[in-house]
């Protein structure tokens, strides 16, 4: 399945039905009258979050999404048919935004929420609905109300629990195909990864979404390799394993490029709990690893974790330590829901 995380979408609600103006003329029975139905409701455009998809690439094939009409009032009283409601399908983690791409309208986090981007317009009144006591004939009905059309953009932001980040090569996605059954291209060269990876990490009976991301490199927030695009997808992520690659240069280094990356992309990034891990010792010498890990301890001002994602080698220290923040993260989120609640 290809991947695409934003996508602009043009939406039109059905417009609603007009009113009818009849009246009930039979031979030979009396009290006849107005009878004309109402209008029917013009089909809503709605989004919807399923489960089981985690791309947008849907809507490079279809970017117009048009709810029908409601039918037309008749005669006898007859209510027009309402028109049939236009359902966009996208995965968990969508926001959905204006034209101008910066007014949020809807954040979807869970599945199975729903939401109307467009309501279908309402049908008009037959004349039977404008008949009083001193008006018994009216000889009017309302026209249908009109749908609205927009233009709306989706964009992804997958929902992880922990997110990788480093450098490219640094084996990201050697990682996360060790740790879970997702299979992500591995090469030996940078930038192999060209979009986020999900996949389920298994630890101790209890389960989290891993994602990996292309890697970084400096300047990443101007545009320079694949630039910093994929970092919204670890943006809702309870905690980022940064990977440093001990047989390249300097881990020190490695480390503080990738995090004024994070820095200068914002949006709290640089503000999350971060487990810092040298990878690759399986390919170094016990003086290497000693070294590198001396500098990365220098810079990231915390005791880093050494492994070797291709042996496995301390894989299972670095996975307990991520559930263990996650398992943090959510029961203080569920702590302030119930503070929140308390309140209100
Ligand atoms: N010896 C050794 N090699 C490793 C280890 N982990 C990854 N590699 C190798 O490093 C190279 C890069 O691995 P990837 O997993 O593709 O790296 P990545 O971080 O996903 O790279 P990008 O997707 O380009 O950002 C591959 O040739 C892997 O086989 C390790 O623990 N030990
Ligand atoms: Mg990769």
């Amino acid at each position: 399945m290809k991947f695409l995380d934003e996508a602009k979408v043009y939406i039109r609600s059905g417009d609603g039905g007009n009113g009818c103006v009849s009246f009930r003329r039979e031979k030979f029975i009396e009290f006849g009258g107005p009878n004309g139905g109402d209008g029917g409701k013009g089909g809503d455009v709605i989004v919807e979050t399923v489960d089981g998809l985690n791309t947008l690439i849907d809507y490079r094939y279809q970017q117009h999404f048009t709810a029908k009409n409601g039918r037309g009032g008749m005669g006898k009283d007859r209510h027009g048919a309402n028109g049939a409601d236009a359902v966009l399908k996208v995965p968990v983690g969508t926001q959905v935004y204006d034209e101008d791409g910066e007014t949020l309208l809807a954040d979807l986090t869970a599945a199975g929420e729903r939401m109307v981007l467009a309501r279908g317009g309402n049908g008009g009144f037959g004349n039977a609905h404008f008949k009083t006591s001193t008006n018994r004939a009216p000889r009017h009905a309302n026209p249908g109300q009109p749908g609205t059309e927009l233009t709306i953009r989706l964009r992804l932001k997958l929902i992880a629990d922990a997110g990788i980040v480093g450098l490219p090569n640094a084996g990201k996605s050697t990682f996360l195909a060790a740790v879970s059954a997702a299979k992500p291209k591995i090469a030996d060269y940078p930038f192999t990864t060209l979009h986020p990876q999900l996949g389920v990490v298994e630890v101790d009976g209890r389960e989290f979404v891993l994602a990996d991301i292309p890697g970084l490199i400096e300047g990443a927030h101007e545009g320079v390799g694949l630039g910093d695009r994929f970092l919204g997808h670890v943006e809702r992520c309870r905690v980022l394993l940064h990977l440093i690659d001990g047989t390249g240069g300097d881990a020190g280094d490695a480390y503080k490029t990738v995090r004024a990356e994070l820095a200068a992309y914002g949006n709290g990034l640089d503000q999350k709990p971060e487990i810092v891990v040298l990878n690759k010792v399986d390919a170094m010498d016990a003086d290497d690893v000693k070294r590198q890990i001396a500098r990365l301890k220098r810079a990231a001002k915390k005791e880093p974790l050494a492994i070797s994602a291709v042996s496995g080698d301390g894989v299972a220290v670095v996975l307990r330590a991520l559930l263990k923040i996650i398992d943090q993260a959510k029961s203080a989120d569920l702590e302030q829901n119930a503070a929140m609640a308390w309140q209100a």
